[in-house]
């Protein structure tokens, strides 16, 4: 199975209006050279997500969402239903983030309702998991990211795209990545996994490496192998480190 290479960023609580000038210079970097071999996505904060999604229906960038609700609508205060960012533009949408998981106590089974009802809105949810430092270190990784997987992927995706990212939590934002050895070890398991469930259609769904990727580190790491792309949260906030990415698959 091949599957087309994916660079989402993940500008999490970065972005007003202004930076849409950069979202213009990373449009003017991707059709300067030779067309991007990777579907690129932006999930800009949801204040800015309608204006991103204007601006990169001309130039091939597609949006998504940071987060949504499991409902369709009704009394959430400040929540945003995954029918929104669909109307607001969006084709994807992130879920599970481990700063959510962290900060606002979202569970496998939210993270499932979650990513159930942006397929219900036609959305792709980007399912994210990945082991704390201690967990790693404890040997643990792979049984916690197993577990997370099972818990956090609804049935649904047999029958629908959804894209796994695996983003080790002491990885995030820290300057450090595993080895690459580790990332192959761990993507290899995540695919087993998906088709162990999902058969044919589990050879198929986008297996993301997130956590400090950084021009300097990503083509190495977009080359092992389940690799299938990346989610990229502080080097997506500059167009050219960006683009760098995305020209490094
Ligand atoms: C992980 C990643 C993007 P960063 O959260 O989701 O962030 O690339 O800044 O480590």
């Amino acid at each position: 199975t091949t599957i087309t290479p994916l660079i989402a960023g993940n500008w999490k609580m970065n972005g007003l209006r202004a930076s849409l000038d950069e979202l213009t210079a990373l449009a003017e970097m991707m059709t300067a050279g030779e067309a991007p071999r990777a579907i690129v996505v932006i999930c800009p904060p949801a204040t800015i997500l309608a204006a991103v999604a204007r601006q990169g229906a001309t130039s091939g960038i597609l949006a998504g969402g940071q987060d949504c609700h499991p409902a369709a609508s009704g009394a959430h205060t400040g929540d945003i239903a995954a029918g929104m960012l669909a109307d607001a533009g969006a084709q994807y949408v992130i879920v599970g983030h481990s700063e959510r998981r962290a900060a606002h106590g979202e569970t496998d089974d939210i993270v499932r309702a979650k990513a159930e009802a942006a397929i219900g809105a036609g959305l792709k949810p980007i399912i994210c998991v990945g082991e704390t430092e201690a967990e790693r270190d404890g040997g643990s990784a792979e049984s916690v990211v197993v577990s997370q997987l099972a818990g956090s992927i609804p049935d649904a995706a047999g029958q629908h795209d959804v894209i796994v990212a695996y983003e080790p939590v002491w990885a995030i934002g820290t300057g450090r990545t595993p080895s690459n050895d580790d990332i192959a070890q761990m993507h290899d398991a995540i695919r087993r996994q998906l088709v162990t469930r999902f058969g044919d259609k589990g050879q198929a769904i986008h297996i993301l490496y997130g956590g400090s990727l950084k021009p300097q580190n990503a083509r190495e790491i977009l080359a092992i192998s389940n690799v299938n792309g990346g989610l990229v949260g502080g080097a997506s906030l500059l167009a050219k480190d960006f683009a760098t990415i995305i020209s490094a698959v």
